[in-house]
């Protein structure tokens, strides 16, 4: 009967221990121990000085029955009889007592022996289950992988993992007293404790009891990138988050760096309800229906492959300058999205307005105090002094722009350029020059200025979620020129590439 191997969980499983059966040596081994020991105690005591044993006879029985034995003889060999037979019980029963401290000695150090052995060898296989997890946690350090939730922005040290055939949640799948490699759930199912061994594969969530909001799949395999998206309420965060994930989809053409897949079924749905809706964005509603500071994961390119997060910070909650959420969502930033809304500056909507010119829903702070905060919050976050650079790469993302190629007063960043510098690689030096010109005269100088002065690295890019599925050349209502917005993807790709950059 070997029932007593398996030591099942209690149903239901008690707060802080995982639904998993115990390992062999970390629990069935000392039930087999302690069992070994009584038993073994219980039969030497039933040989020696049990009475009236069924199976022959115990010292104790036969002696009795020696000393019993000249009861049949007359009265007169009687006494006799029990001299002769005292003296042999009486040996008897010395010979008992010392073999029966004997013998109590040997079985007592012979079973402390065996408990030392097991529990050295336990104390051996937890030194093996601590390397193995210092080993895997080293190299994640090393390789700077750190998963964080996408719902609540913690860290997230240990992932609660899902069991695939009955969905308990393991707290701690780690070598251990479950298992070293692999452990054996309520259920029966096996789930691998390593990384490497496929841990990576289960689905994993947050380790915090109040949020258990569910991570990318394959998490901790690959660097992940954190790029907060940042900007005045309205400004077009959601929709330009959207289209930049529309233009990756439809420009993964097979070469490696535009391998492209949804790191989550959130950010995958949601997608698929924005998606027709970007093909028409004048129906779009002033504001899309979004859960704040839930993050949009994708996977981008094969090698290496990356684990990008938008964070798709509701302008609102930005807004309300929360220390503690701002400076935890801007921990792991990767590059900053600024975005810009042409229309929330003064002097260009007053234009367009007076132009006659229908303008879509657009945001009413003026970018300098957006780029602000984010300054402000990234100097704090990062203790950094006054006169040093910040090292985060921002790409300034001018949105709406498809409405600047329709005419009126107020011209396109990139009136003017020639279109030849408009190819990819060729002109992002012009561009970003053009649009901080545009900037300028609308009065943004000294947002341009501060830009400067407070980050390494800047890039300018003009947008429209129009060129969602593909960007196309439109005659400039102006001078005819054609005219080409930047893909809605390139700000995030030169973040990217910023930021990979600057950790080599
Ligand atoms: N014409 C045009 N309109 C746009 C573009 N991008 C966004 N919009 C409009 O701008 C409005 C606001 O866009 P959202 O993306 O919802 O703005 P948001 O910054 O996410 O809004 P909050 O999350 O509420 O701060 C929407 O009504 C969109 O239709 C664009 O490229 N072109
Ligand atoms: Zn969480
Ligand atoms: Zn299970």
């Amino acid at each position: 009967e070997l029932g007593h191997l398996r030591v099942a969980p209690p149903d239901p499983t008690p707060p802080g221990r995982d639904p998993g059966y115990l390992s062999y040596y970390f629990g069935p081994a000392w039930r087999d121990y302690a069992l070994a020991a009584t038993r073994g105690a219980a039969e030497a005591r039933a040989r020696t000085v049990g009475r009236n044993t069924p199976d022959g006879r115990s010292t104790a029985d036969w002696l009795s029955a020696l000393w019993r034995s000249p009861d049949d003889l007359g009265t007169w060999s009687l006494l006799l009889g029990k001299i002769i037979v005292g003296g042999g019980v009486l040996g008897g029963l010395v010979g008992l007592i010392a073999g029966g401290l004997l013998a109590g000695v040997f079985v007592a150090v012979t079973t402390a022996t065996y408990g030392l052995l097991l529990g050295a060898l336990v104390a051996c296989l937890f030194v093996v289950c601590a390397v193995m997890r210092l080993f895997e946690l080293g190299l994640l350090r090393l390789r700077r992988i750190t998963v964080e939730c996408p719902s609540c922005h913690d860290r997230v040290a240990v992932p609660v993992y899902e069991c695939p055939n009955c969905q308990e949640l393991h707290r701690r799948l780690v070598p251990g007293s479950m298992g070293i490699l692999a452990r054996t759930c309520r259920c029966g199912e096996e789930l691998p404790t390593l990384l490497g061994h496929g841990r990576s594969q289960l689905r994993a969530h947050c380790g915090r009891d109040s949020c258990r909001g569910v991570l990318p799949l394959g998490a901790l395999t690959m660097p992940t990138l954190h790029v907060p998206l940042v900007a005045g309420k309205a400004a077009g965060k959601t929709v330009h988050a959207m289209s930049a994930i529309a233009d990756l989809t439809s420009s993964a053409n097979g070469a490696p760096d535009s391998v492209f897949d949804f790191g989550d079924e959130s950010t995958r749905e949601r997608f698929a309800e924005v998606a027709s809706t970007l093909r028409n964005i004048a129906a779009v509603p002033a504001t899309l229906p979004s859960a704040p500071l839930r993050a949009a994961t994708f996977y981008l390119g094969s090698s290496p492959r990356k684990l990008v997060y938008l964070y798709d910070a509701a302008g609102e909650s930005y807004q309300t300058n929360d220390r503690v959420s701002t400076l935890q969502f801007l921990g792991a930033t990767a590059g900053v999205l600024l975005i810009i809304d042409p229309f929330a500056l003064t002097p260009v909507r007053a234009r367009l307005e007076y132009d006659g010119i229908t303008l879509p829903p657009h945001s009413t702070e003026p970018p300098g105090s957006v780029a602000g905060r984010l300054t402000q919050a990234l100097r704090q976050q990062r203790s950094l002094s006054a006169d040093r650079r910040i090292d985060v790469p921002v790409a300034v993302v001018l949105t709406k722009c498809d409405v600047l190629v329709g005419g009126g007063q107020v011209r396109h960043p990139y009136e003017g350029l020639h279109l030849a510098m408009d190819e990819p690689g060729m002109g992002g030096a012009f561009r970003f020059g053009a649009v901080e010109e545009w900037l300028e005269a609308a009065g943004e100088g000294g947002f341009v200025r501060d830009l400067r002065a407070h980050y390494r690295r800047v890039g300018y890019f003009a947008v429209s979620a129009l060129d969602a599925f593909g960007t196309t050349a439109h005659p400039s209502a102006r001078t005819g020129q054609p005219l080409r917005n930047d893909p809605p993807s390139a700000p995030l790709r030169w973040l990217l590439a910023a930021s990979s950059g600057s950790a080599e």
